[in-house]
């Protein structure tokens, strides 16, 4: 798609200023008129507005550039929005159900999903989960469209996408940590999806005093071996490493030179528990100047692991604090006070730390880093033994950007952009030199912000999302419960341009990424026929047209059904109070778009058939009756009449 450039616009608009009539509020000194101009002036718009309504305008039929994947925070989702046009275009259930899909709560796919993904010894059946870090996978440190990642940061989880179909496929409950927000990020080349822990938690998974937390206490940092193939998550191929009890917070991946190397924030190094008396935990946890960067050398850990050189610990291979130690995996460097994001620059060199309670970011320089450790140029140990690099030696230096840092990304021309939560604003300022540049309020308390493709090796830069948590006054009035506001602005400006606010009516989004629509190249759009989603392979239960049948195996009850517009064949189902009912559902659909539902009233089914999906819905036939069974999608002229009767005899 063309970008329309902001001086043409303007050019044309000067154009008719000739034959036209003056505009008020017309900003740039450019005096806009014609039909145009008076439409932008009864509009109450000025030049400026008038641009940025050209700029994100997608006419009827257009696509955007951009996809944008937030995270949907605790709705437990991941959202789909186009960019520049901030136009949602997909919702993707991952730790929470969603009726329109069926996920969770009716195909047989989810709910194994659901299954799988809570470890009945450590939860309940989990059916939600707050979704922090979205992370495309990588090839050689640029998005490759395959497929995405996204921590739940309550319960210590990954959920695993295909950008195929746009499907979870896969829950993965880490072991030995329950909260997480180091993560997800993926390796270079997504070797592995990193996830760490944020409290840390007695590693027997046993109630522990909090008198035992420093002894019983622990973080890991865990990478999590990916299937290049399906992208699924393979716990057995992955390791986890012991870290000190601290509260390990975000995280990133090396690249180009740094890569091999991965870097966690932390908090709480003052290792408070709240228990002490006359000071709250949030108040114990800031009295240390500096907490610690922790440095992990991956690929070497990843040696050792494949050298023998672990613990099994409930199903991963872990790697004890002493053996990092030992092994040269693990280092600190200190960093100011309760930071929060940390974020690796383009070239893989500078190393950008945000800390929320100072006003500066801290640039480490992975050189000097590399030159400390091989020089052992340390500042003594922590309490646990991990070796400490001397602040001064591995810093290029700071920036002061304002008040409240935590996040940045990255452009294509050696600039960072930091977002201010304190300052409601976004800075901007150059690698080389480190300088502030501009900064630009924003509405009302940003969190994250995310450049196009602006965590890979060579961002965008062109378009700048500022997430901001609460949008006050901008919005409507839609009850107690407020939208959030997402914020495009335009980095190829002179100075960087607002355009377009978004009103985001769900909780509560923390990071996305931004990603060129063209590169997403696994998409399809009708499966091949009988395609189970959860395996991407043709389904054992699939049914051909002509072939559809009821096969009774003692209590069990296959039935073996094909959806078309505008039936269910078979479209009457008798079954026995107390059968164990199997429905195999093909959609035998071939056209993009020509999707059913089947839904099952009383029993809590509802499944969305995609065209050329098999999906199986499983259930007790616990309660007699006649039900319903009818096509949810309204998918043709005949659509009401796609219907058919579940006969549940006593
Ligand atoms: Cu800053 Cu979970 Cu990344 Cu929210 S976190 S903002
Ligand atoms: Cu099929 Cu409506």
């Amino acid at each position: 798609m063309k970008r329309i450039k902001a001086g043409a616009i303007t050019a044309a608009l000067l154009v008719g200023s000739v034959f036209g009539v003056g505009v008020a509020r017309w900003g740039l000194g450019a005096a806009a008129s014609g039909e145009l101009g008076k439409l932008a002036s009864d509009r109450g718009l000025s030049g400026e507005e008038a641009e940025a309504a050209l700029k994100t305008f997608l006419a009827p039929g257009q696509h955007d550039e951009y996809l944008m994947f937030a995270s949907g925070g605790h709705s437990g989702q991941i959202h789909v929005i186009g960019v520049p046009s901030m136009q949602l275009l997909k919702t993707i259930p991952v730790f929470s159900t969603d009726s329109w899909s069926g996920y969770g709560v009716g195909a047989d796919m989810s709910e194994t999903i659901f299954r799988e993904g809570s470890d009945p010894e450590k939860n309940d059946l989990l059916t939600w989960g707050d979704a922090h870090h979205p992370a495309l996978s990588e090839t050689e440190g640029e998005y490759d469209g395959r497929f995405i990642y996204v921590n739940d940061r309550a319960n210590g989880r990954i959920g695993m996408v295909n950008l195929a179909d746009f499907k979870t496929k896969q829950i993965l409950d880490v072991p030995n940590m329950t909260t997480s927000h180091g993560g997800v990020f993926a390796t270079p080349n997504t070797e592995y999806v990193h996830i760490s822990s944020m409290q840390p938690q007695p590693q027997d998974g046993e109630f522990t005093e909090l008198s035992e937390y420093e002894d019983k206490y622990r973080g890991v940092s865990t990478f999590v071996s990916v299937d290049q193939k399906s992208g699924k998550l393979d716990l057995a191929k992955s390791f986890q490493i012991e870290l000190p009890p601290y509260d390990q917070d975000l995280a990133d991946a090396g690249k180009l030179g740094s890569e091999g190397w991965a870097f966690i924030n932390s908090y709480n190094t003052e290792m408070a528990t709240g228990e002490a008396e006359n000071v709250t935990l949030e108040g114990e946890s800031i009295t240390n100047d500096f907490d610690f960067l922790h440095i992990i050398n991956w690929e070497k850990a990843a040696e050792v692991v494949e050298a023998g050189n672990y613990e099994m610990l409930n199903g991963v291979r872990y790697i004890p604090l002493e053996t990092a130690i030992e092994e040269g995996l693990l280092y600190f460097a200190p960093e100011p006070r309760n930071p929060h994001g940390v974020d690796v620059a383009p070239n893989g060199e500078q190393i950008v730390v945000s800390g929320k309670l100072d006003p500066n970011v801290t640039v480490y320089s992975f050189e000097k880093i590399m030159k400390a450790i091989d020089s052992e140029d340390f500042d003594g140990t922590d309490p646990f033994g991990v070796p400490i690099l001397k602040f001064d030696s591995v810093i290029q230096g700071q920036v002061e950007v304002g008040g409240g840092p935590l996040h940045s990304q990255f452009d294509d021309e050696g600039f960072a952009y930091t977002s201010l939560f304190v300052e409601s604003a976004v800075a901007k300022w150059s690698l080389n030199p480190l300088e502030l540049v501009e900064k630009i309020p924003i509405h009302y308390n940003v969190g994250h912000l995310v450049t196009a493709e602006g965590d890979t090796v060579s961002p965008d830069g062109k378009y700048l999302v500022s997430l901001n948590k609460w949008s006050v006054d901008r919005h409507p009035v839609v009850g107690t419960l407020k939208p959030q506001n997402f914020q495009l602005i335009d980095l190829d400006t002179p100075n960087m341009q607002l355009l377009k606010d978004m009103a985001i009516g769900f909780g509560e989004p923390h990071y996305t990424q931004i990603i060129k629509a063209d590169k997403l190249t696994s998409r399809i759009e009708v499966y091949e026929p009988g395609t189970d989603p959860l395996t991407m392979e043709h389904s054992e239960w699939a049914t051909e047209a002509g072939k559809e049948n009821i096969v009774r195996d003692g209590d069990n009850l296959h039935v073996y059904m094909s959806a078309m517009r505008s039936h269910f064949t078979p479209d009457i189902v008798r079954a026995k109070a107390g059968d164990h009912v199997y429905m195999h559902v093909t959609n035998i659909e071939t056209s993009p778009d020509a999707t059913h539902g089947f839904a099952i009233p009383g029993y809590n089914k509802q499944i969305s058939l995609d065209p050329g999906e098999t999906v199986t819905v499983e259930f007790d036939a616990t309660r007699s009756g006649s039900f319903a069974f009818y096509c949810t999608e309204f998918c043709s002229a005949l659509h009401l009449e796609m219907q058919g009767w579940l006969l549940v005899e006593p």
